[in-house]
């Protein structure tokens, strides 16, 4: 079995990070070790959560490992609470990487146009450094347009615009960048990624629903870097991501007394094993 390290905060309350990456990675076949950076009593978006540190535990929590001889076919990052965290993470994939391990980050810092609380430009630049490591990363626009240091480009701007993003990202160092929240028109929504080896671009759009949730990006994170801890390409991890985060989003917006804080990802598990198992046999 492979066997991922996912690192982020656990929001104990919330729906998003560790409490999301657990149960769908687990669920798509793949071990999922964790590494809490953090324990909130809720995410950032309720008011008065608590917050606790764990920032000085995170190297001993390493080198136990190494000196047990512990192995990861995948490290999976996420929200990552300050500059200290991200250096250390950035330290721990250096030292627990091989050719064949799974570099995926996703740089959880914000959504529509603004950073979550906390975090500024200077933050930004720095997650971008640890996206330079990844092979994989996937930023929504808001989070690429600060790691950039470029403007917020709206949702609504020429496709050549998103395709130079993702190429600016892989020039800087990932080897494939994909981008979420990518619109198709008016009423679709999705992701765009490119190969930056290849120069290849895939897409995948789905209809648009208009209501967002925080966590999302988390599920679409953690679908697709599980499946591809199992083998799949990107462009097929990519679909089959897009389409368990939107039978995520029905689920949720299903029930007219829903959650406002995190979207129902548990009721579509089965269809995301079955999807999975249809793309390992292909
Ligand atoms: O990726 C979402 C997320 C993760 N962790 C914490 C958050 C959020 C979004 O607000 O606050 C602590």
């Amino acid at each position: 079995m492979k066997r991922l390290l996912s690192i982020q905060d656990i929001s104990c309350i919330g729906k998003c990070s560790l409490t999301v990456a657990l149960p769908i990675i687990s669920a798509e076949g793949v071990e999922t070790a964790v590494l809490p950076t953090a324990v909130l009593s809720t995410h950032t978006a309720f008011k008065g959560f608590t917050f606790r540190d764990l920032t000085g535990d995170l190297r001993a929590i390493a080198a136990h490992w190494k000196q047990e001889g512990i192995k990861f076919d995948a490290i999976y990052t996420g929200y990552l609470g300050s500059f200290e965290q991200i250096e250390i993470v950035s330290q721990i994939i250096e030292d627990f990487r091989t050719p064949e391990t799974l570099i995926f980050v996703d740089p959880a810092m914000g959504d529509n146009g603004k950073l979550y609380v906390g975090f500024d430009a200077a933050f930004a630049k720095e997650m971008g450094f640890l996206c330079n490591q990844a092979d994989v990363i996937v930023p929504n626009l808001t989070e690429a347009a600060a790691m950039l240091g470029i403007a917020y480009p709206g949702d609504n701007c020429p496709r050549e615009e998103y395709e130079n993003i993702l190429r600016m990202l892989c020039s800087r160092g990932a080897r494939q960048a994909l981008l979420t929240g990518v619109p198709d028109g008016t009423d679709r929504l999705g992701v765009l990624a490119l190969n930056g080896e290849t120069g290849n671009f895939s897409e995948y759009y789905r209809e648009r629903i208009a209501r967002s949730f925080h966590g999302t990006g988390d599920v679409f994170a953690s679908a697709c870097a599980g499946a591809m801890t199992r083998g799949a390409s990107l462009p097929d991890a990519m679909k089959l991501a897009v389409d368990f985060t939107v039978d995520s989003l029905r689920a949720t917006v299903a029930y007219p007394d829903h959650n406002w804080y995190g979207v129902d990802f548990e009721t579509a598990v089965p269809a995301l094993i079955h999807g999975l198992d249809a793309i390992l046999k292909k």
